[in-house]
């Protein structure tokens, strides 16, 4: 059976990702937009799929640290070049419907997820700080309060480093400060219930529901 056009693209995208093939990656990036695919299910089912399947062989032993660095490289360019400007066109408002500070926590310098929640919260009309990445507790506090954040995210891609996203929460307690923000927690270790456990006011497994629950935290529609 031949695959429809959107399907082919999107996964030739994910394996160009996989083969480490920054030109390729650019160029079905740019034909899949050009095809009208929507610039989130480009990220989502092309480019994350690809970086997925690098991170699977890594698990198993088939893939070393420098194919993780060189899938990371070939996706960044893409996102940074044609999807982040793509998503960021379609805006829908100059008017700001809140500021989101975000942030990888400390000792975690995976970006790429955190960077596209970013760009899909900026591009439904949300102001974002980005704090980067290895971002301590104490920042994460003084930061959003600073600039008066209601929305705080924190993401999180280690096993090792998922606790700190419960250190946060104690942190904002601890400042007296937890009233003034909603903290959101994600990352490929983090769930539902590892929220609840954390007494964080919510998890999305991915930008397009992050933006969905920014949305439904701040009683927007
Ligand atoms: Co790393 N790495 N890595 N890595 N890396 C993982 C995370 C890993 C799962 C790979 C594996 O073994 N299968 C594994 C962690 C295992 C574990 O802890 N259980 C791992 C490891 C072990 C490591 C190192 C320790 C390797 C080493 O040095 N020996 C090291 C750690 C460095 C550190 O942080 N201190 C390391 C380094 C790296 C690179 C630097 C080479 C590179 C990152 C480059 C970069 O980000 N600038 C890298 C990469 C590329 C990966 C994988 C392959 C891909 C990550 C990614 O970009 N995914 C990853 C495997 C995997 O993810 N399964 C892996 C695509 C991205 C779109 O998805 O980030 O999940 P994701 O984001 C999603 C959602 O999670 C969600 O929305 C995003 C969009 O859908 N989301 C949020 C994310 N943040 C959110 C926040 C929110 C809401 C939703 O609200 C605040």
């Amino acid at each position: 059976m031949e695959l429809s056009l959107p399907v082919q693209v999107l996964d030739e995208l994910a394996s160009s990702v996989e083969q480490m093939d920054p030109d390729m990656v650019m160029v079905l990036s740019k034909r899949a937009l050009d095809a009208d695919i929507d610039p989130a299910d480009i990220v989502e089912n092309g480019i994350a799929k690809g970086l997925r399947r690098v991170g699977e062989r890594f698990e198993k032993g088939e893939a070393f640290l420098t194919d993780l660095v060189g899938a990371a490289a070939a996706a960044k360019e893409a996102l940074e070049s044609v999807l982040r400007p793509a998503m960021a066109k379609a805006r829908t408002s100059q008017r700001s419907l809140g500021k989101v500070v975000l942030g990888t926590v400390s000792g975690d310098i995976h970006d790429i997820g955190k960077n596209i929640v970013a760009a899909m919260l900026f591009a439904s009309g949300f102001e974002v700080v980005d704090l980067g990445t290895d971002v301590s507790v104490g920042d994460f506090a003084s930061k959003s309060n600073e600039v008066g954040a209601r929305i705080v995210g924190a993401s999180a891609l280690l096993s090792t480093s998922l606790p700190v996203q419960r250190e946060i929460v104690s942190e904002f307690v601890k400042r007296r400060i937890r009233d003034r923000h909603k903290l959101l927690v994600g990352g490929a270790p983090a769930t539902e219930q590892w929220a609840k456990d954390i007494k964080a006011d919510g998890y999305a497994p991915n930008a397009v529901d992050a933006v969905k629950l920014v949305k439904s935290l701040l009683g927007l529609k």
